[in-house]
């Protein structure tokens, strides 16, 4: 654990809010799939001086000098990335996922142009068009969704159909609500079809890409990717785009061809995006991609999914309606309104009361509003990382059944209990606390 004796003796009030923050995280299971615990060492390099540095440009390319020791590091991070997701070039500066996407769309867009992804209460992300983003008003999104929202199915066909009459310059693979596997190769077949560059946002399956878990769009004729670098990768919060193609120094904006995307996505982060680079959070991504590549992780990101089929297996045996009828990945979306008549936002306070931390989410066409929605996402990154197996993922799906299902001051207090017990036989591992 911390000690936190400066802020301790500097800011009393800040003290004692982050140590509240971490007796929950200790204390409580965090089901968000899109959080985790990161090792103590990511923890150092983000605390580290190098939030010292200004490090406008790229290795070798700056526009301030003292950066012998931040070129190398960002070129660690570059190399281990590379190798990490068997691509060509590594954009490691983007500040997070919406900063990735943001940058990727406008290395190869431009303002009017369509982009092809996936349905937003399909499982696609705000960045992937919600009218309610700026993007969403410079570019033209267009959807493809679940043809079954039962068995998670995507009708590959009709997306070839709308690509064709769309004419997309991106067709995009990628979501944070999709608990099953993409077909990466007919997406990317279809993109290449019609002439589009195909994009995947991995954000919440890259640390499975990383583990062997789930399949890599590079190998299946990808040419940008992008992703968080937090989620199930378990290092900082942060973002990376990473691409085929070679990298030039051109005087001028280079082609748009595949083979130029590393300098067009070098340039579009920066200087047309972002101004400096987070060196210390680049740094933390050096840790994490080094910490990403071992075989410990490898397991870690085998048993991400086995304990979320785990908890899948015991919500339908309860005759919980799941989204996609399953899980491939780390992540459940179950239709707790319909199947059990209380509404997802409802479910979220319960269960928070229990000590158990997820979030309220839309299920596919989804009639009720957003801030209250049918769904509960949740998922098992986190709990997987305090060393968590699948009777054990069990045994958390089944206190949650009975909260929702009894939802009694009692039941409430005997699963938070139980919770605890949990939490306190599968701490934090010391290297991560
Ligand atoms: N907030 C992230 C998630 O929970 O999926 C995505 O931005």
């Amino acid at each position: 654990m911390d000690s936190y004796t400066h802020i301790k003796q500097e800011d009393r009030e800040l003290y004692d809010l982050i140590e509240g923050e971490e007796k929950r995280e200790r204390e409580g299971l965090e089901l968000i799939p899109s959080e985790n615990y990161v090792s103590r060492a990511v923890r150092e390099a983000m605390g580290s001086v190098l939030t010292n540095k200004y490090s406008e440009g790229y290795p070798g390319k700056r526009y301030y000098g003292g950066q012998e020791y931040t070129d190398q590091i960002e070129n660690l991070a570059i190399e281990r990335a590379k190798a990490l997701f068997r691509c060509d070039h590594a954009n490691v500066q983007p500040l997070g996922g919406a900063a990735a996407n943001i940058a990727a769309y406008f290395s190869w867009l431009e303002p009017g142009d369509a982009i092809l992804g996936m349905d937003l209460s399909h499982g696609g992300h705000l960045t992937h068009g919600a009218p309610v983003t700026y993007i969403a008003k410079l570019f033209r999104f267009t959807r493809y969704g679940m043809k079954d929202p039962d068995t998670g199915e995507i009708d590959y066909d009709l997306m070839l159909e709308t690509a064709k009459r769309e004419r997309p310059k991106i067709v995009l693979g990628g979501f944070s609500g999709y608990p099953r596997s993409l077909d990466w190769k007919r997406i990317a077949d279809i993109a290449h079809e019609v002439g589009a560059v195909a994009m995947a946002d991995v954000a919440h399956i890259a640390g499975l890409i990383a583990g062997g878990a789930a399949e890599n769009p590079f190998d299946h004729g990808f040419d940008i990717v992008t992703t968080t670098t937090h989620k199930t990768l378990r290092g900082p919060r942060g973002g990376m785009i990473l691409t085929k193609g070679t990298v030039s120094s051109p005087l001028k904006a280079p082609e748009k061809t595949i083979q130029n995307l590393p300098t067009l996505v070098d340039r579009s982060v920066f200087p047309g995006f972002q101004g400096g680079p987070h060196m210390h959070q680049i740094a933390a991504k050096a840790v994490m991609l080094s910490e990403a590549s071992t075989p410990a992780f490898k397991d870690y990101a085998h048993q991400v999914v086995k304990n979320a089929q785990a908890m899948a297996e015991v919500f339908t045996e309860g005759g919980v309606r799941l989204i996609a009828g399953g899980t491939d990945n780390h992540l459940l979306l179950a239709d707790v309104f319909g199947s059990l008549g209380i509404s997802g936002g409802e479910a979220e306070t319960l269960l928070d009361r229990a000590g158990i931390t997820l979030n309220k989410n839309s299920i596919a066409d989804d009639t009720r509003k957003p801030f209250d929605p049918s769904g509960i996402r949740f998922g098992t990154p986190a709990i997987t990382t305090r060393g968590f197996m699948e009777d054990d993922s069990k045994q958390v799906a089944r206190l949650m059944l009975d909260v929702l299902t009894k939802r009694d001051d009692e039941t409430v207090a005997s699963a938070k209990e139980a919770i605890r017990a949990l939490a306190e036989s599968h701490p934090v591992p010391a290297s991560f606390v």
